[in-house]
This record gives structure tokens, C-alpha cells and sequence, in this order.
């Protein structure tokens, strides 16, 4: 089973979780540090990426040290075409659709496309959408943000995401953002399209985590709670077990 079909097999029976690994924060030990922490939590998937730049000797180092850690599926979370490494199970091949600049919505993915391809690297289309606050993120990828009252205009930007053939949805509220997105347009959201919805940016413990599979989301994203805990195992795995 490839990343993706291991994904589809879980929608509708296991909410799931992916911890987004950032090297950029984290380092190369302090991100192995997590994955290992985050397998042990009951996470399903490790994303590696994030919205600094990094080198493709960066990726493949910290690709290398999170592989010597854990056998879960890691996923390349993109913030430039640069960001690559052979050494992860897949890659988001993803669209930021409401950024205002065309280097984010096709040209990073222009720029990559012959690599991911030549790689032999699962892809994963994605539609990536973000909402206030933004944060990094938002001002990075000059996103028209999505208001947290603005559910017709996200419902839109998700049905154009499965319209074009995208695999996937995430809602992101930026990584660290004060409050997740709202519980009204993850629903709305997931009442109109097929295909798996993913929300992350701001979810800080079991309650917000709750909340927002019940509201209807499928996979949800924490990057900053491991981050920023000193106890990365017992964070994640009271967000983890609430979802189950
Ligand atoms: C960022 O959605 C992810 O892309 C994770 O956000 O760091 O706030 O958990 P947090």
C-alpha cells in the first residue's frame, strides 16, 4: 500500500494525525528527537517541512537521522521546490490556491516537478488553503487569507481544489496561529467534497483537537506543541488518544 492508499483506508473508520516536523526549528537531533517521540504517541504520518528554506542536503540529513528513529511513512511538506529529499515515502505536491503570487500556486511546483518525477517519489496532490491569522505562512505565501466567518469562500476554494483533480484538502490556520480554524467552516467544508480534508495551525492540546474531527476533518496537523513542550511524548499522545 502505497502513502496514499494508507491514508484513504483509515477516512471514515480512524481520525488521524500527522506531526509536522520543521528542521529549520528543530535541527536534525531535535527533529529525530520527535519523530521518535510522536511514533511512540501513536502518530500516523511525519510531515518534514515547513515555510524556511531549506536545502536539499538539509532535507536529506534530517530525512536520514528521523529514518534511523522510526519506520513511519514520512511525507515532504513543502515550502519551495527546493525543499526535496529521495529519502521520504512521499511528497504534498501542493497548490497554495488563494496565494495572490503565481510562484506559489504553480511555479515552485513547475520548478520540481521533473525531480519529483525522476525520483520515483510517491506524489500526493494537494489543495492548500489558509485562513486568519496566517502567521508565517500566510505572509510568506501571500495568501488572501480566508476569514473565519468566510465558509461559502472556503467551501469554493475546497470544491476547487477536488474539481481539478487534487487528492487532498488542508485548511491551514498557520503554524502557531493563537486559534485553530473555525468548527463551521471545517464543517461546511467536509459536507461538500470527496476527498480527505486535512486541518492544521493552532491546535494546542485535546480539546481544540476534538472539536475539530468532530467538526468533520479527517487528518489533523500539530507541528508547535511538540516544538514547544518538554514532555513530547505525554503532549502528543493526550491530543492523539482524544481523536481515536
Ligand atoms: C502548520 O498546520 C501546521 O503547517 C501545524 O501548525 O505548528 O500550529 O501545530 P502548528
Amino acid at each position: 500500500m502505497n502513502v496514499y492508499e494508507k491514508i484513504v483506508a483509515n477516512i471514515g473508520r480512524k481520525k488521524m494525525h500527522m506531526t509536522l516536523i520543521d528542521p529549520a526549528t528543530s535541527g536534525v537531533e531535535g527533529s529525530a528527537k520527535i519523530a521518535r517521540e510522536a511514533e511512540r504517541a501513536g502518530t500516523d504520518f511525519l510531515l518534514i517541512g515547513g515555510s524556511t528554506h531549506l536545502t536539499i542536503s538539509h532535507m536529506d540529513e534530517s530525512a536520514r537521522s528521523i529514518k534511523k528513529e522510526t519506520d513511519l511513512p514520512i511525507i515532504i511538506f513543502p515550502g519551495s521546490s527546493s525543499m526535496f529529499t529521495k529519502l521520504a515515502d512521499a511528497i504534498f505536491f501542493m497548490s497554495l490556491l488563494n496565494s495572490r503570487d503565481r510562484e506559489f500556486i504553480m511555479d515552485h511546483q513547475v520548478k520540481a516537478a521533473r525531480i519529483v518525477r525522476e525520483s520515483g517519489i510517491e506524489s500526493i496532490s494537494m489543495g492548500y488553503i489558509i485562513f486568519e491569522p496566517g502567521m508565517t505562512v500566510g505572509k510568506v505565501g501571500k495568501a488572501n487569507l480566508i476569514g473565519r466567518g468566510e465558509s461559502e469562500l472556503a467551501v469554493s476554494y475546497a470544491l476547487t481544489a477536488e474539481l481539478l483533480g487534487m487528492s487532498m484538502v488542508y485548511l491551514e490556520a498557520g503554524s502557531g496561529a493563537p486559534e485553530h480554524i473555525s468548527k463551521d467552516i471545517i464543517h461546511d467544508v467536509k459536507k461538500h467534497v470527496t476527498i480527505p480534508v486535512i486541518v492544521g495551525g493552532g491546535i494546542k492540546g485535546a480539546n481544540e483537537a476534538v472539536e475539530i474531527v468532530r467538526a468533520g476533518a479527517d487528518i489533523i496537523v500539530t507541528g508547535t506543541v511538540a516544538e514547544r513542550t518538554t514532555d513530547i511524548y505525554s503532549s502528543l499522545k493526550s491530543i492523539i488518544d482524544s481523536i481515536r
